[in-house]
C-alpha cells in the first residue's frame, strides 16, 4: 500500500484531566501535556491525541461541548493550546484533536435558542419527534440512559440524544449545520492541527424507521444508517482533503466488510478506524476469538484500508488487568500486550501510563465514581429494584474511571499529579507503580515500549508486511509472521500463566526483541519474543 507518514505514526492518547496538573486545581491542564512532550517523545511516540478541552459544562467530560471554539477553563486558554502545538511541531510530535460532532452539549447556544421554540431558525439542527400514543417515539435506548428520547416540556416534542440526556444529537440532515461543522474543522486545521480523532463518527447519520427493536439493549440500531458515507465522503471533498492531515474514526458495532467502507483509501473518507470488536465485545481475555478478529481485519482491510491498535483507551479499564495479569506477572503480561499491539498491522495506540503498565482500581462506593455511564446505569438499575450492592460490583469492572485515574509520576503524594486535591483519585499503587521508578529500570516497561517502538521503526515489514497467523487453533500461543522485502519476523507470545512449548521452527531465526531473561527453548509465563530472519539477499 501507498507509504504515509501516519500509517508509520505511534500515537500516544493524552487524557488531559488525568495528566499532569500545574496550577494546584487537582485537573491535569494543556501547560502540563506541553511540559511532559519532551516525556512523549523520549518514549518515542510521533502523534499525540488530545482528548476534548473545549468549552463544555462536563457531565460527560468534555464530550459535551458548549463551545467547539474557546478552551476549557480547567484546560486553560488558547494560548496554551498554541504554545503546545508550537512546541510539539518544534520537537517532531504532531497532535491530533477529538472531534466531536454527533452531539453537543444542552447548553450550546445551538441547543438554547433549537428548544426556545418550535420554529427557531436552528430548531432543525437538532432532532425532534412528536411523542406518539403520549410517550416516547419508540423502544430505543441510549448508551447513558434508558431511552434516547427526552421530553421538551415547553414545545411538548421529544429530542434524540444517542448519549446523556445533556447531549442532544446533530441533526446532519441540516445542510447549514454541516456547513457549520466544516467551518470549524478549519479553525482548528488552520491552526495547525495535524488531524482528528473522531468521536463515534458513525452514528452521524440516524435509522429513519423508527419502529420498536427487538432487543434495545443491542445499540448497533444507532450506529452506521444509510447517508452515513455521504456526510463522511462530503467532509472529505470540503475539508479533509485539503490538508496534510490523519483521521481516525471511532467506529462501533462493525465487521470488517462493514469497517473497510470507511476506510476503503479510493473511497475518500477517513484514512484509520477504531473497531470495537475488542474493547466492546470481547470482555475478558479469550484467545481464539482474538485471533480471528486479527485474522478477519487483515483480510477484510488488507491493500485497500489501514487498519488501528489498540487494548485501551478512556473508555475501557487499563489492558494488563482486563486482557492480562496485572498481578505476579503485571510486568511481563504489559510487555506482552504491548508487544500485540506494535507489531500486529495496524497503528499502534498508547493510551497514557501504559507505557508504565498502569491497571485499573476498585473503589469501594459508587460516590467515588464519576463516569456518567456507570452512575446512570447503577442508579437506573436501583430504581428497577435491583441489590445495589451486585450492581455496583456487576458495573465496577467495566467503569470507565478504571483508566481515568491521575497519571502516576512519582512516589509523591497524590503521585506528583497535583499539589492539591485531584478531581478523581489517585490509585493506591503509585507508590511503587510510576513512571520515575520506571525510568531508573532497565527492564522496566517504559524501556520496553521504547524499544518495540524504535524497532518498529527501522523495519517497514513492521508497519508494511504481511501478516499470518501461524497457530490460529492454540489457545495459549500466539505466533505470527510479518514479512516484506526479505525480512521476516516471527512474533511468539505465551499468554497464560504457564511455561510453555515452542511449538513453531524458528531454527536460523534471531531474537531481537524479549520481554523476560530467557535462555531456554521452552517460553516462561506471559513471554514475548520476536524474531527476525533475512529471507533474501
Ligand atoms: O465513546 C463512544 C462509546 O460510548 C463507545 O464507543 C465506548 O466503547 C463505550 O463508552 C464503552 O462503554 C465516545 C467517547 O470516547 C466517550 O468518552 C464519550 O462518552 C462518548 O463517545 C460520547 O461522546
Ligand atoms: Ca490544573
Amino acid at each position: 500500500m501507498k507509504r504515509t507518514w501516519w500509517k508509520e505514526a505511534v500515537v500516544y492518547q493524552v487524557y488531559w484531566r488525568s495528566f499532569l496538573d500545574t496550577n494546584g486545581d487537582g485537573y491535569g491542564d494543556l501547560e502540563g501535556v506541553r511540559q511532559k512532550l519532551p516525556y512523549i517523545k523520549e518514549l518515542g511516540a510521533d502523534v499525540v491525541w488530545l482528548n476534548p478541552f473545549y468549552v463544555s459544562p462536563d457531565r460527560d467530560n468534555g464530550y459535551d461541548i458548549a463551545d467547539y471554539y474557546q478552551v476549557m477553563d480547567e484546560a486553560g486558554t488558547m494560548k496554551d493550546f498554541e504554545r503546545l502545538l508550537d512546541e510539539a511541531h518544534a520537537i517532531g510530535l504532531k497532535v491530533i484533536l477529538d472531534l466531536v460532532v454527533n452531539h453537543t452539549s444542552d447548553e450550546h447556544p445551538w441547543f438554547l435558542e433549537a428548544k426556545a421554540s418550535k420554529d427557531a431558525p436552528k430548531r432543525d439542527y437538532y432532532i425532534w419527534h412528536d411523542p406518539v400514543d403520549g410517550g416516547v417515539p419508540n423502544n430505543w435506548r441510549s448508551y447513558f440512559a434508558p431511552s434516547c428520547w427526552e421530553l421538551d416540556s415547553q414545545s411538548g416534542q421529544y429530542y434524540y440524544h444517542s448519549f446523556a440526556v445533556e447531549q442532544p444529537d446533530l441533526n446532519w440532515e441540516n445542510e447549514e449545520l454541516r456547513q457549520e461543522i466544516y467551518r470549524m474543522m478549519r479553525f482548528w486545521l488552520d491552526k495547525g492541527i495535524d488531524g482528528f480523532r473522531m468521536d463515534v463518527i458513525n452514528l452521524l447519520a440516524k435509522r429513519k424507521d423508527l419502529s420498536d427493536v427487538a432487543n434495545p439493549y443491542d445499540l448497533s440500531y444507532l450506529a452506521n444508517n444509510p447517508g452515513i458515507h455521504e456526510y463522511l465522503q462530503e467532509m472529505h471533498e470540503e475539508v479533509l482533503q485539503h490538508y496534510d492531515c490523519m483521521t481516525v474514526g471511532e467506529i462501533p458495532f462493525v465487521t470488517p466488510a462493514e469497517g473497510l467502507l470507511y476506510v476503503d483509501e479510493s473511497r475518500r473518507e477517513l484514512d484509520t478506524l477504531f473497531h470495537f470488536q475488542i474493547a466492546d465485545e470481547m470482555p475478558t481475555w479469550d484467545m481464539l476469538r482474538f485471533k480471528a478478529i486479527q485474522r478477519d481485519w487483515y483480510e477484510g482491510l488488507n491493500g485497500r484500508g489501514w487498519n488501528s491498535q489498540f487494548l485501551n483507551n478512556h473508555d475501557h479499564t487499563r489492558q494488563v488487568t482486563r486482557y492480562g495479569n496485572d498481578g505476579e506477572h503485571r510486568v511481563a503480561s504489559a510487555k506482552l500486550l504491548a508487544t500485540l499491539t506494535h507489531t500486529l498491522p495496524g497503528m499502534p495506540y498508547i493510551y497514557q501510563g501504559e507505557e508504565i503498565g498502569m491497571t485499573g482500581v476498585t473503589f469501594d462506593s459508587i460516590d467515588d465514581y464519576q463516569d456518567i455511564a456507570m452512575r446512570n446505569r447503577y442508579a437506573e438499575e436501583v430504581a428497577n429494584g435491583r441489590d445495589p450492592e451486585e450492581v455496583f460490583a456487576s458495573l465496577q469492572l467495566l467503569s470507565r474511571d478504571n483508566s481515568r485515574t491521575p497519571m502516576q509520576w512519582t512516589d509523591e503524594p497524590q503521585a506528583g499529579f497535583t499539589t492539591g486535591v485531584p478531581w478523581m483519585r489517585v490509585n493506591p499503587n503509585y507508590y511503587e507503580l510510576n513512571v520515575a521508578t520506571d525510568l531508573e529500570r532497565e527492564d522496566s516497561v517504559f524501556r520496553y515500549y521504547q524499544q518495540l517502538i524504535q524497532l518498529r521503526k527501522s523495519h517497514e515489514t513492521l508497519i508494511y508486511g504481511t501478516f499470518e497467523d501461524l497457530l490460529p487453533e492454540d489457545e495459549f500461543l500466539h505466533a505470527y509472521v510479518r514479512e516484506l522485502d526479505g525480512t521476516r519476523f516471527t512474533i511468539v507470545l505465551n499468554h497464560s500463566d504457564e511455561p510453555r512449548d515452542l511449538s513453531i521452527d524458528v531454527e536460523g531465526d534471531k531474537i531481537v526483541l524479549q520481554n523476560v531473561k530467557n535462555d531456554e527453548a521452552r517460553l516462561l509465563p506471559h513471554e514475548a519474543r520476536i524474531y527476525m530472519k533475512k529471507t533474501a539477499i
